[in-house]
């Protein structure tokens, strides 16, 4: 089994602070985006996407998508459970999970993409106008999340699962892509700070 892995990206970032979670430990092939090494023709035979990361399995088989590889190692080991326990809990997971993703890291990277020098050769055409629709968007999300934080420590209850690691992935994209988090969002700096704290996240 072989992990192919982006150090400096947020969604293998997520796998990894995942697996760091459930201490599992993985062989790791790192593929530098700024090289371009995802798109080789090694690396596109393993992910037609150029995507990362990317799970292959000793039989051959690759699992991509960082929440795909993360429910493939919940089914093995699945303590501590990262995406909830029961019906209720694992919708309220998912939830949390998608809204983050939707509202959160999704237009975060439309930013980093749009704007950032050295995205021009993977963001083909970089478009400024999109990056700036997006800024107010994430600003409203994260005032939403802020007031869903009172009284809570964790996105979806009292438990951390994997809606709270894409949380913290999100929240720290936030800096490479100039976006600053209001200093009024006492619930979420708290929240980003606890999650930060957790030694999963230098994963
Ligand atoms: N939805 C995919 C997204 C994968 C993805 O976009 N990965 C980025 C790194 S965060 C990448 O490989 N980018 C290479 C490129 O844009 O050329 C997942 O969750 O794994």
């Amino acid at each position: 089994m072989k992990l192919y892995d982006s150090k400096a990206a947020p969604n293998p970032r997520r796998t990894r602070i995942f697996l760091a979670e459930k201490r599992i430990e993985l062989p790791m092939e790192q593929v530098d985006i700024m090289a371009k090494q995802h798109y080789t023709p090694e690396y596109t035979q393993v992910n037609p996407l150029q995507r990362m990361p990317a799970l292959v399995l000793d039989d051959g088989t690759v699992i991509t998508e960082s929440i795909a590889i993360c429910r493939y190692f919940e089914a093995l080991q699945p303590e501590p459970a990262l995406f909830g326990r029961g019906a209720l809990e694992g919708a309220r997971v998912e939830m949390w999970n998608r809204r983050l993703e939707l509202h959160l890291l999704f237009p975060v990277s439309h930013v980093f993409r749009n704007t950032h020098p050295a995205m021009k050769a993977m963001e083909v055409p970089q478009v400024p106008a999109w990056a700036e629709a997006n800024k107010p968007r994430i600003l409203d999300f994260i005032g939403i999340v802020d007031r869903e934080l009172e009284g809570r420590p964790f996105i979806s209850g009292d438990h951390f699962t994997v809606a709270d690691i894409t949380g913290l992935v999100s929240l720290d994209f936030m800096k490479p892509a100039k976006l600053a988090i209001p200093d009024e969002l006492k619930h979420l700096k708290r929240w980003h700070a606890d999650l930060a704290a957790r030694p999963s996240a230098s994963a």
